[in-house]
């Protein structure tokens, strides 16, 4: 059905007071908004009813794709039966209680670290907020008050807010706002093919990025560190996926010096690396997981902390009130849609599909783009994907950055109906779990049509070795 929509007066109305998140105005008012109206299964149409596949399932979070009718039925039943209410003063409310009970049975039982207990936000920004809140409320009560400081990596993505962008490791968010706030502090990021030295092993260069860690724990003072905050593999810092041996040997440190770790899961959980949650897939034991995003399907807007019991026992046990918390923690209609959203990914296996079926289905075609005069490096990992393109295969040497070959490719992916993002040269996927064989052959082909595309105009302005 397509619904006719005025672009230029949706673009005028725009342009005129809609400020929109990381982008440059003058930029966008001089070209206009993609005006997107409607959405099914994988494709989103915009206005001029142009189709477009969705490789970046909305913004990472709509893993079961779009147009599910039980998640608008769930939360057309809730909004007419309760569509508020606090959770502040001794009350809850029904989908809020079902959906804490939900995620408890979903996450796997890790002995002290099991999670049985919640904390709702409205985002992935916010919840990283009250991460920090709750790690520092956790180690004071255990009269630890100079446990401060909370290690994070450069190029981390942890949100937008104060906290968030300053647990985040990147440099022109931290530029904008004299951040980071005190108490944050970063190390380097396991990116291999960036970072890894020359002749060194992807194995040997995980437990060397993984050893920042140590160094960093022993220049601050061990006995000054209340966590270190991870995402599972980096999702808006370019899909970096860490070698096999980074997750173990950081779990051996954490646990060395007693600090919490902090598992970010805004991207990971819910499917995306072929389990409930990102950890599972590399074999840690995070005490606090953030989540957002796919747990309603992007549906509506809900987040959260899991909050490990070896945290949640000195909370409830020894803190008294915890002086935190949002309007919305515990929104009725949000946890309606994300129990059904979660019955839907059940139902479907969707988890085990991407474990078994669609994700190893997509490695193998993924891994072929290496063959194409572009790609550097092509990885998978789950559901999500990232490749390099470089000026040269071989020597895997990298374009200038101010070439924008990202952006180039970019824009022939939104020309041919594709919708891919470029974080610098490194072009990065996570569709929906939900597509089938066909629909992945049909997305690699749109994927190499760009690639060739970007390579003609490589190679007709001379940037190429
Ligand atoms: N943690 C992680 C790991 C995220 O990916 C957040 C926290 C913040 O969530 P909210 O809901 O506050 O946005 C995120 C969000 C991108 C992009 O360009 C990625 C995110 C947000 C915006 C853009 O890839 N991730």
């Amino acid at each position: 059905m397509h619904t006719a929509v005025d672009t230029q007066l949706i673009q005028a109305l725009d342009s005129a007071h809609f400020l929109h998140p990381f982008t440059d105005l003058k930029d966008l008012q001089a070209r206009g908004a993609r005006v997107i109206t409607r959405a099914q299964d994988i494709y989103v149409w915009d206005s001029e009813d142009r189709r477009m596949l969705d490789a970046m399932s909305g913004l990472w979070c709509v893993n079961v794709g779009y147009g599910r009718k039980e998640l608008a039925d769930a939360a057309s039943q809730q909004m007419m039966t309760l569509p508020y209410y606090n959770s502040f003063f001794q009350t809850t409310n029904v989908p809020a209680a079902k959906l804490a009970a939900k995620l408890a049975a979903l996450a796997p039982d890790v002995g002290e670290r099991s999670f049985k207990h919640v904390f709702y936000s409205s985002s992935g920004s916010e919840s990283n907020d009250s991460n920090v809140r709750m790690v520092r409320r956790y180690w004071d009560l255990l009269g630890q008050p100079q446990r401060k400081t909370i290690i994070s990596r450069m190029n981390a993505y942890h949100g937008s807010t104060m906290a968030g962008a300053s647990l985040g490791g990147m440099r022109d968010m931290h530029a904008q706002g004299d951040l980071p706030i005190p108490g944050i502090t970063h190390i380097g990021q396991p990116y291999f093919f960036e970072n890894g030295a020359p002749g060194e092993s992807a194995e040997d260069f995980g437990v060397r990025a993984a050893g920042w860690l140590e160094t960093k724990i022993l220049e601050v003072g061990a006995e000054k560190v209340a966590a270190f905050i991870a995402e599972p593999l980096q999702g808006a810092g370019g899909v970096i996926i860490p070698p096999a041996s980074y997750w173990p040997e950081i779990q051996r440190i954490v646990d060395k010096y007693g600090i919490l770790l902090i598992s970010d899961e805004v991207i990971c959980a819910f499917g995306r690396l072929g389990h409930w949650f990102g950890y599972e897939k590399f074999g840690y034991k995070p005490d606090l997981i953030t989540f957002a995003k796919a747990i309603t399907g992007g549906y509506i807007p809900l987040g959260g902390v899991m909050v490990g019991n070896r945290v949640a026992k000195v909370l409830i046990e020894q803190g008294g009130e915890f002086t935190h918390g949002y309007t919305y923690s515990g929104h009725p209609v949000a946890c309606a849609v994300a129990l059904a959203n979660l019955d839907i990914m059940e139902r479907e296996n969707l988890p085990g599909r991407v474990r078994d079926d669609v994700g190893p289905y997509l490695a193998r075609a993924f891994a072929q783009l290496e063959t194409h005069p572009l790609v550097g490096v092509a990885e998978t990992c789950g559901f999500v994907g990232g490749l390099v393109l470089v000026r040269n295969p071989q020597t895997r040497e990298k374009f200038k950055a101010d070439l924008n070959v990202g952006m180039v490719c970019r824009g022939h992916c939104f020309a041919n109906g594709l919708i891919m993002r470029a974080v610098g040269d490194r072009m990065i996927i996570a569709p929906p779990l939900t597509m089938t064989h066909a629909q992945i052959d049909q997305m690699l082909a749109l994927i190499v049509k760009c690639l060739d595309s970007t390579y003609a105009d490589v190679r007709k302005n001379g940037w190429l070795a």
